[in-house]
């Protein structure tokens, strides 16, 4: 059996600026968004989770491929670029332990740096009241689960390029915008009961930091977001004012999402599809 040391959840273990975490993200990755806003949120030290940006490349239908930094000690380890021998999974984020233990998903990556904080002096991203917790994790839910993996642009791609789905621009794609307009308005029903100047009561929480970056997407498929969903659109404009919110942000590239494929690539990809 594991102890408890050796997984890590003693508080100090793993978790110090001299043995500091490293989070593997891109810039274009809006569920690296989601943990770099929480970290940013949260107030967690850069000394103590290290950002790494990884690289990004194409493929040749012009999705996006990322893949291990160049001349990282991780990159060298593991001996290739290819992301798929650091995680199995293919994706960013990363979190990688200074034991060599590596957490993928945004959620678990969260809970796990939150769990490994010093208890007490700071508050939490989650409020106190118990329903209201779940409000945030609803959100948080319907966000990661029923909402991204439908609108991500290299499934559209593969499923307009293999499975024969109906073809259209990848960015406003008819099954695109039928989830994220069908969950958005689950959404904005659920924040006219729980919105305060945020998404649940006054305080930036989690479901702030996981509907960030998803509006942000929903922005760069021309979504009114305004016209159609009132609600999270007053709460996006509250988040916006909020400077560490808008400093991400720009780090990540603007408040729209700023690139999700390659449209040349993709052109020649369709059109040879089209001929096919
Ligand atoms: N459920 C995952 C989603 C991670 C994910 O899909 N990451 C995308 C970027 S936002 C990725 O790495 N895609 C590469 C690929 O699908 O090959 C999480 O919450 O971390």
């Amino acid at each position: 059996m594991t102890s408890k040391k050796e997984v890590g959840q003693e508080k100090g273990f793993v978790f110090s600026s001299d043995r500091p975490f490293r989070l593997f993200y891109h810039p274009a990755s809006s569920a690296s968004l989601r943990v770099v806003l929480y970290l940013r949120c949260r107030g967690v030290p850069p000394s103590l989770v290290k950002l790494t940006s990884t690289e990004l490349t194409t493929d040749n239908r012009g999705m996006l491929v990322f893949t291990m930094p160049e001349g990282d000690p991780e990159t060298k380890k593991i001996g290739t670029k290819n992301l798929l021998a650091f995680n199995p999974e293919g994706r960013v984020p990363i979190l990688l332990l200074s034991n060599g233990r590596k957490m993928t998903q945004s959620g678990p990556i969260i809970d796990y740096i939150e769990d490994c904080l010093p208890t007490g002096a700071d508050k939490t991203m989650l409020p106190e009241d118990p329903w209201m917790r779940a409000e945030v994790r609803r959100i948080m839910w319907i966000v990661a689960a029923d909402i991204q993996p439908y609108q991500n642009i290299p499934f559209i791609i593969q499923a307009m390029g293999e499975w024969g789905m109906i073809k259209a621009p990848p960015l406003t794609h008819p099954l695109r915008l039928h989830f994220v307009r069908r969950e958005f308005g689950a959404v904005e029903k659920i924040m006219c009961q729980c919105a305060g100047k945020f998404s649940v009561g006054d305080e930036i929480t989690l479901a702030d930091c996981f509907l960030v970056p998803q509006i942000r997407n929903a922005l760069l498929a021309e979504i009114d977001l305004a016209g159609e969903f009132p609600t999270m659109s007053r709460v996006w404009e509250n988040l916006l004012g909020v400077e560490v919110i808008s400093g991400v942000l720009e780090e990540f590239g603007g408040i729209v999402q700023p690139l999700a494929f390659d449209a040349d690539k993709f052109e020649v990809y369709a059109r040879r599809l089209g001929s096919g």
